[in-house]
């Protein structure tokens, strides 16, 4: 590589640039305008995910390495033959918001077009069909009707469900900014106290669900207080009669609102006098609002709102959803949900099954929408579905209900699984087919404002891993239909994606990229990011929409939707009297299989922990650091207990991210309910009644390994983080330790034949060394405590040095006492980029009287690069203040 390539995250939906230099590293790209150079600390550690080491090298059929040429075969046969015996519903994709436009395209284009079902679904049903279908009931379309400027150009910014600054790190940090400037307000409604509240003017930590309450609440008082924008509303919508009727029964009174939500009355006339008073106010929503038996309602409970004040598609005002996944967007347009079909156009759309087919040459266009995700894993495990590709997700840990889902995965007679690394999902397939991965594919994405982004690659790909969308290519013309799937490049498939969106649209789509339809290969190798619409013969890139009406709907006009009130599909009751919130942390990414390999990212958070209030943890008597098993009816698991006075009592918090390849208490995902919005499908992951009962801790230790070893040992709760050459794992012990601890300590050490064991043991003391080395090199070393030393476990940072090079014969006997073993206590990282930890920060504070973030900057370099961290710099200058004013 010479020149530098651009290219776009693979991570969250704000879709940043990042370039790709030619001495191999990378940085955020000045040219995009998503981020202007910047990065969040996920995106500036992407390099360290580039290793080929633990990569899916070759195609596998039942565990064993064959040729691309046999497992294609394979597959398309045995689809083939599955759809002659009982028919193309008996056939699957669940795909991903994580394929590239031009891998969906085909996968969409195969299924609904060729196999002729709706079976194709995708991980976007858990992430944003609520929004999906909120948008199209109220616009006609799935539209996006803002810009990121927005964010920056408003006077009120309302954030519900979001947790912005750990999950759209690079947006907010803008929006962060421009508070800095214009003197945005913040409203952030959020039943947990996060990053993002702690900087908002206003935090409503509403009860879980009740969301729909709160906006009915704020529609009916804009109506109330003569805020309704009459001549807007009248010009270019319908039903808000019926609305308003709605909201007035859900919410007649302040009073009401509070007793549905749980907040004071005086909490929310502020909030509904700040959005009456503010003509520019944004609305951001995310997955508090999406990821709800009532998701859809909620989205439209917003909609409505903005709708009523005309506040919509001028700068600085709008109804915002922000997508999760890169191309969470991308595969909407080309129709990846089982509802859809492609390019906007849906089953229910008089002519636009017709003009698929026309267009495609389709010869067994899908009549009907197919499985909803929950549903269609369902159909897995009782049969009707039997032959199933997953592709660039993993179900088995983030679909609710997880065991279950794994149990349909254990059960389905064909499995094809394509994905780069082993995940829980992979372990289940019959056919594993290697995908090249971010930097070594090639294709575009789409972001939350509607941008469309090159993806280039700038690596070779390891092994034979080779593009989604050629495997899906190979497969269609394995099946039969050599001509429909001839393509030979991406720029082929954006083509004629593009070509579609423009087909017989002539305005009636929204989503119309036609200007794409002609563009050369050196066109799209060159392809500047842009927004649709771009309908061909437009010269400038899309722009706001709707500030005047024109809704994609037949009369033109948006649609002002009834919200009836109803809270989550499970509460709390005598067997489960806690409500189980999950989500995200700042630095990982969804299962892990990328972020999970980059130590500085697994500082920030390096053992997953339930988030309890200080009063339910007293009530349990859990302690922080202590064991907690939590029980839902779908599933059981152990975490350790973290104190968050942010939680509302009640309540529990546990992150989405681990597996069971980083814990034994596995993805929290087996714990979760299936409830489903009636709508959109979209299941519930943010309210599952569950019981928590604290454990005793008996003994501690860490573990660091050269392998990412698994222990299985009664009792024992583990979780692993990545070190330079290896990994350390924590080890909670609910069980006494045996008084013969030999078998135990051999069995953790999982020491090569041959190697060395080292040990200092101090029973006494409740504390024991142990290390082994084989060839010269530390292989392993074990550290145990039982509970009530007053002995300290080194820090596992600490420890990995031992890890690197060769270990001389004289210093061996000081290996397991030396100097990078004092026993420093583990310093979390605050700022993952700079690598500034907790305790650093606060010493450098109080020692220099630093007082604000800049200072704070300019002395440690922390939070001047990405600023996903500065929240949390705040808190610890606020602490410092108050501690150096005691
Ligand atoms: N660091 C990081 N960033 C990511 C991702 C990641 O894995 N890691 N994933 C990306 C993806 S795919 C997505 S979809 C986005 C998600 O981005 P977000 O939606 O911002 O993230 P979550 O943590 O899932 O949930 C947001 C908040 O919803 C709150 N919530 C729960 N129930 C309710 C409720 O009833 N009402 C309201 N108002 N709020 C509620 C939760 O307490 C939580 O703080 O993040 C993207 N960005
Ligand atoms: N409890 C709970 N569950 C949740 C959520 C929650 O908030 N709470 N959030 C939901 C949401 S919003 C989302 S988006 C999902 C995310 O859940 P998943 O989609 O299951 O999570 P990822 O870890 O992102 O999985 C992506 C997989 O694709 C692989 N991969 C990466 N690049 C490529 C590629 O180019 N090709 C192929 N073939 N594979 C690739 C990765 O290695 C990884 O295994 O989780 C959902 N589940
Ligand atoms: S905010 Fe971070 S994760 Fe999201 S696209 Fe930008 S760099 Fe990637
Ligand atoms: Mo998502």
């Amino acid at each position: 590589m010479t020149a530098a390539v651009r290219t776009t995250c693979p991570y969250c939906g704000v879709g940043c640039g990042v370039l790709a230099q030619p001495d191999g590293s990378l940085k955020g790209d000045p040219a995009h305008p998503a981020n202007k150079g910047r990065l969040c600390a996920k995106g500036a550690a992407l390099g360290e995910t580039l290793s080929d080491a633990g990569r899916l090298l070759h195609p596998g059929i039942a565990g064993a390495r064959t040729s691309w040429n046999t497992a294609l075969d394979l597959v398309a046969a045995r689809f083939r033959e599955t759809i002659a015996a009982h028919g193309p519903d008996s056939v699957a994709f669940y795909v991903s918001g994580q394929c590239l436009t031009e891998d969906y395209y085909v996968a969409n284009k195969l299924m609904k077009g060729f196999i002729g079902s709706g079976n194709i679904d995708t991980n976007s049903r858990l992430c944003m069909a609520s929004s999906v279908a909120g948008h199209t009931r109220a616009f006609g379309a799935d539209v996006v009707p803002g810009l990121y400027e927005d964010l920056e150009e408003a006077d009120l910014v309302i954030l519900v469900g979001s947790n912005l600054a750990w999950c759209h790190p690079v947006l907010h940090g803008r929006l962060q900014a421009a508070r800095g400037e214009r003197g945005t307000k913040l409203v952030v409604i959020d039943p947990r106290g996060t990053a993002t509240s702690a900087g908002a003017d206003l935090h409503l930590a509403l009860a879980p669900g009740s969301d729909v309450a709160l906006f009915a609440g704020l529609l009916a008082h804009l109506a109330g207080i003569g805020r309704v924008d009459q001549g807007w509303v009248a010009a270019h919508t319908t039903g808000i009669n019926e609305a308003l009727t709605a909201a007035r029964e859900t919410a007649p009174t302040l009073e009401r609102v509070a007793a549905l939500t749980g907040l004071s009355p005086e909490e929310i006339a502020r909030f509904y006098a700040m959005f009456a008073a503010t003509e520019r106010t944004v609305t951001v929503y995310s997955q508090g609002v999406n990821q709800s038996s009532a998701g859809t309602d909620k989205v439209n409970a917003i909609l409505n709102c903005h709708l009523a004040t005309g506040r919509i598609g001028r700068p600085g005002m709008g109804p915002f959803s922000v997508t999760g996944q890169p191309n969470a967007m991308g595969g909407r347009e080309v129709g990846g949900l089982a509802n859809q079909l492609a390019a906007h156009m849906r089953f229910d759309m008089p002519g636009a099954p017709d003009r698929l087919r026309r267009f495609w040459q389709a010869p067994n266009l899908a009549t009907r929408p197919g499985l909803k995700a929950v549903e269609l894993f369902e159909a897995v495990l009782d049969g009707r579905v039997k032959a199933l590709w997953i592709m660039a997700t993993n179900p088995a840990d983030s679909l609710p209900r997880a065991g279950r889902v794994r149990q349909a995965l254990a059960a389905c007679p064909f499995l094809v699984v394509s994905d780069c690394w082993e995940t829980d999902t992979t372990r289940h397939a019959d056919v594993i087919l290697p995908a090249a991965g971010w930097g070594e594919k090639s294709g575009t994405v789409t972001n939350s404002e509607r941008r469309i982004s090159r993806q280039r690659p700038f690596r070779a790909a390891p092994g034979e891993a080779r593009p989604d969308w050629w495997m899906l290519a190979e497969i269609g013309r394995r099946m039969g239909w050599a001509k429909d799937f001839a393509w030979e490049s991406p720029a082929a498939v954006f083509r004629e994606h593009a070509a579609l969106s423009g087909f017989e649209n002539g305005g009636s789509r929204s989503f119309d990229i036609g200007a794409m339809a002609m563009l050369s290969d050196e066109g799209y190798e060159a392809l500047a990011p842009f927004r649709w619409p771009l309908p061909a013969g437009a010269t400038e890139e899309g722009g706001r929409l709707f500030a005047a009406g024109g809704f994609p709907t037949p009369d033109g006009r948006a649609r002002l939707v009834p919200t009836p009130f109803r809270g989550p599909a499970a509460m709390p009751g005598a067997d489960y009297p806690l409500l189980l919130n999950t989500g995200r942390l700042r630095d990982q990414w969804h299962t892990m299989t990328r972020t999970g390999q980059v130590p500085r990212l697994s500082e920030h958070a390096p053992v997953p922990a339930a988030a309890l209030s200080p009063g339910d943890a007293e009530a349990l008597g859990a302690e922080a650091g202590g064991l907690l098993r939590l029980a839902s009816p779908h599933g059981e698991t152990v975490l350790r207990v973290a104190i968050d006075p942010g939680q509302r009592p009640g309540e529990v918090f546990v992150p989405m991210h681990w597996t069971d390849a980083f814990t034994s208490s596995g993805p929290v995902g087996r714990l979760v309910g299936a409830a489903v919005d009636p709508v959109s499908g979209q299941p519930e992951l943010k309210a599952t009644p569950v019981r928590a009962e604290a454990l005793p801790v008996r003994w501690r230790g860490l573990l660091l390994h050269r392998r990412a070893v698994r222990p299985e040992e009664p009792g024992l709760h583990w979780s692993r983080a990545p070190v330079a050459a290896g990994h350390v794992l924590e080890l909670t012990g609910a069980e006494p330790l045996p008084a013969e601890i030999a078998p135990l300590v051999g069995r953790l050490l999982a020491a090569p034949e041959g190697a060395e064991l080292l040990h200092i043991a101090d029973p006494a003391r409740g504390a024991w060394r142990f290390a082994t080395l084989a060839e010269g090199r530390v292989e392993s070393c074990l550290f145990l405590l039982r509970e009530g030393s007053r002995a300290a476990l080194p820090s596992g940072t600490a420890l990995a040095g031992l890890l690197d090079g060769m270990v001389a014969e004289a210093a061996r006997p000081g290996l397991l006492a030396g100097r990078a073993l004092a026993a420093r206590p583990a310093e979390r990282n605050v700022c993952a980029c700079f690598g500034v930890g907790i305790q650093t920060l606060r010493a450098c504070i109080l020692d220099r009287r630093l007082t604000t973030v800049a200072e704070v900057g300019e002395a440690l370099s922390a939070g001047t690069n990405c600023g996903s961290c500065l929240p949390e710099i705040r808190e610890v200058l606020r602490d410092a203040r108050a501690e150096a004013a005691a």
